[in-house]
């Protein structure tokens, strides 16, 4: 990562945003931080959508005017040449970061995030509605995946950390916000330790 200053686009109580500060952090880069909260229609403004199209957060502008959206995009971009991404000689300690980083994506987040943002953020549904209880049982066998591996791993897609753990930190270290018990999970709960132990920084509360 070079050291010349990015700018990102960020809404502190997203944990998509989160990973990006998380990086940046860990990495110790220069970087300002521009609060645009989607509460407030931040990210539906002409002036946004220009700089994003998909009209989301978080976007990283590069230090030469370019923009970046897609957290994991992101993560990976700012990755390079940390101890956060496996060397270029080992393509599957790549894929398996990979792997992992799409989980998020397509197994983490729109279960976890979602009833965290519908029940704690807009408050527009309650944990009896079916969908949430729906996302609620799908989260849970998410987590007994995450818990599972990590009994014989202490990270997700390496001996070291990567990026796949700072994607999945984010939203599983709030989880209990969308009504999840990490109780159940103890390896979930102690591999948020070890990544606390490493300098991760917790989101804000709601
Ligand atoms: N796949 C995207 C998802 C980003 C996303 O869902 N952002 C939310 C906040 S966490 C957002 O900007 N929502 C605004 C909106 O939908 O209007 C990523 O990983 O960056």
């Amino acid at each position: 990562m070079n050291n010349e200053k990015y700018t990102v686009y960020g809404m502190a109580l997203s944990g998509n945003c989160h990973k990006v500060k998380t990086i940046l952090d860990l990495s110790k880069a220069s970087y300002s931080w521009i609060d645009t909260d989607t509460r407030v229609q931040a990210t539906r403004t002409p002036e946004y959508r220009a700089k994003n199209p998909n009209g989301e957060v978080p976007l990283l502008e590069l230090p030469d005017g370019r923009f970046l959206p897609e957290s994991n995009a992101i993560l990976f971009y700012l990755s390079q040449d940390t101890p956060y991404w496996p060397a270029n000689d080992d393509a599957y300690a790549q894929a398996q970061v990979m792997r992992w980083m799409f989980f998020e994506q397509y197994s983490h987040e729109p279960y976890i995030a979602v009833n965290r943002a519908r029940l704690a953020i807009f408050k527009t549904e309650r944990p009896d509605d079916a969908a949430v209880r729906s996302r609620h049982e799908k989260g849970r066998k998410t987590l007994g995946v995450m818990n599972e591996h990590l009994r014989d791993n202490d990270f997700f897609a390496t001996k070291n950390i990567s990026i796949a753990d700072i994607a999945l930190f984010a939203y599983t270290h709030v989880a209990h916000e969308g009504g999840f018990d990490l109780n159940e999970f103890s390896e979930v709960q102690a591999w948020l330790e070890r990544l606390l132990d490493h300098g991760f920084s917790k989101m804000p509360p709601i």
